[in-house]
């Protein structure tokens, strides 16, 4: 036997960038979580930023920009009408998106606000692959109802189907039966799937649903923010696809549908901004004059000049092969660590984050006592560590009949910001996590004692039962 060191035969990936600038974070006492918590109404989104240490509340809006696109930030052209950015950013979008047309808006729900009201009327119905909180609502105001259209398997945290953000063809098809094809303006075609977990959908499966929707003459306006992602899981899982450079994929998957929505501060690594995409020109008429109602005008949409230009630059730098496997490598390196130690997450590892089942940790807490909320804030407690509930305190409640959506899947989010943390920040995260599962047993539910109207989860407040 030789004594050489034994080197793995798997080679380990690194990120495509060095460390140019560091921004500190602080650690905090045990005490002084307890009194920022009870402060924040036992909701993560009401915390200091500043009282957090590793913050994987959200990737929207928190991911770090490249050189270049801070040396665009200089080359911004604030002026009112006809930016050179805007035409940048229209070009980066039709590049790597393909659609023809560009509505600029301050970020996605901008966007959601825009295309539901040019397409929905009242009474109509809206067929998607699992509600976002965001769009749904832009759709009820609209007047319109969502219809959850997912594979059944989506909301089995369980079930391991490479492509659990699918269409379920049958439930499309049952809904354009019946209601009519004339009462559906779109279907909404989310990829990835957020609140499933970050899971993506085929491009099998999207070339189904085009056929199925063309047939009734029903457009697909797709939500695009995390699209990219999307197209990389179709590189690495769907049969045929492997290889396609990641922004090929994205294009060919784009061509599937007629236009999207666009949260940029996801996929096109930036701070803030939006858009709305489409190839129809109606579509794009009546859009272009609603965003100089409700974001500015439709050559900035809500944006500054420097705004758009870092888009632009991000847009190219987010369909980089290199890029997107090291972000997605990221979340499952954190995934495959609470694998290994048995902490129930759901499978397979997302886009975005991994998401704790919080329905398997604690099954002794209610739904209606918010187990996942509860185990949002004791990792906090624990660490420092801020995470996202996404269950029932998400699903808010039925504009009909005003109860309690009780979603199956009730679960905690641990979102990877893009080109933030480091590996060593995973595996604090990891030890966090492993040390509020080992203390699961005998913690209590919560009340929740103050509920806003409309998208609740960001400032209700609660408070723990004895
Ligand atoms: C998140 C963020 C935003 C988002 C999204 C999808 C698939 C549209 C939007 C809206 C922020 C967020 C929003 C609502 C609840 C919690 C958190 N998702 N479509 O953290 O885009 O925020 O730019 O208006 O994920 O998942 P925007």
């Amino acid at each position: 036997m030789s004594d050489l060191p034994v080197v793995p035969r798997r080679r380990s990936w690194a990120e495509p960038w060095k460390v140019k600038v560091v921004e500190p974070v602080r650690m905090t006492t045990r005490e002084h979580r307890e009194a920022a918590m009870r402060e924040a109404g036992w909701n993560t989104f009401l915390l200091r930023s500043e009282d957090v240490y590793i913050d994987l509340l959200t990737d929207s809006g928190t991911g770090a920009m490249s050189d270049s696109q801070w040396a665009g930030m200089m080359l911004g052209d604030e002026a009112y009408a006809g930016s050179r950015n805007f035409y940048n950013l229209w070009e980066a979008m039709t590049a790597h998106y393909g659609f023809k047309y560009l509505v600029p808006t301050h970020q996605g729900r901008g966007a959601e606000n825009i295309l539901s009201k040019a397409l929905i009327k009242p009474g109509d119905f809206v067929p998607g692959n699992m509600y976002f909180t965001t769009t749904r609502l832009h759709q009820e105001l609209a007047g319109g109802t969502f219809v959850d259209v997912i594979v059944p398997e989506a909301h089995d945290p369980r079930s391991e189907l490479p492509f659990k953000g699918n269409i379920d063809l049958g439930a499309l098809e049952a809904v354009i039966e019946r209601v009519g094809a004339e009462r559906i303006p779109y279907v909404c075609l989310h990829a990835t799937v957020n609140m499933a977990g970050g899971q993506p959908v085929s491009l099998e499966n999207a070339r189904a649903v085009r056929e199925l929707t063309a047939r009734c003459g029903i457009p697909v306006y797709m939500d695009a923010t995390r699209a990219v992602e999307n197209a990389y899981f179709i590189q690495q899982r769907e049969p045929g696809q492997g290889h396609k450079r990641v922004a090929e994929i994205l294009l060919e998957f784009c061509a599937l549908t007629d236009g999207c929505t666009m949260s940029g501060k996801k996929d096109p690594l930036v701070n803030i901004g939006g858009w709305l995409a489409m190839n129809d020109e109606k579509v794009y008429e009546e859009a272009s004059n609603l965003v100089v109602v409700y974001e500015g005008l439709h050559t900035y949409g809500g944006m500054a000049g420097r705004d758009m230009e870092a888009m632009a630059r991000g847009i190219g730098e987010s369909v980089q092969d290199d890029h997107i496997r090291a972000r997605i490598g990221q979340v499952e390196y954190l995934g495959a660590k609470l694998m290994e130690w048995g902490v129930p997450i759901v499978r397979p590892v997302g886009g975005h984050a991994v998401y704790l089942d919080a329905r398997a940790i604690y099954p002794h807490i209610p739904q209606d006592q918010f187990p996942a909320q509860m185990l949002a804030a004791q990792l906090y407690l624990d660490s420092g560590l801020r995470a996202m509930e996404r269950g029932i305190v998400s699903a808010g409640r039925d504009a009909a009949t005003g109860d309690h959506h009780y979603p199956k899947l009730e679960l905690v989010r641990l979102t990877i910001p893009r080109r933030v943390y480091t590996q060593a920040h995973m595996d604090v995260t990891a030890e966090s996590v492993a040390a509020v599962y080992a203390e699961r047993d005998g913690t209590p539910g919560l009340r929740m004692v103050h509920e806003p109207k409309y998208l609740r989860f960001f400032q209700a407040r609660f408070e723990p039962l004895d």
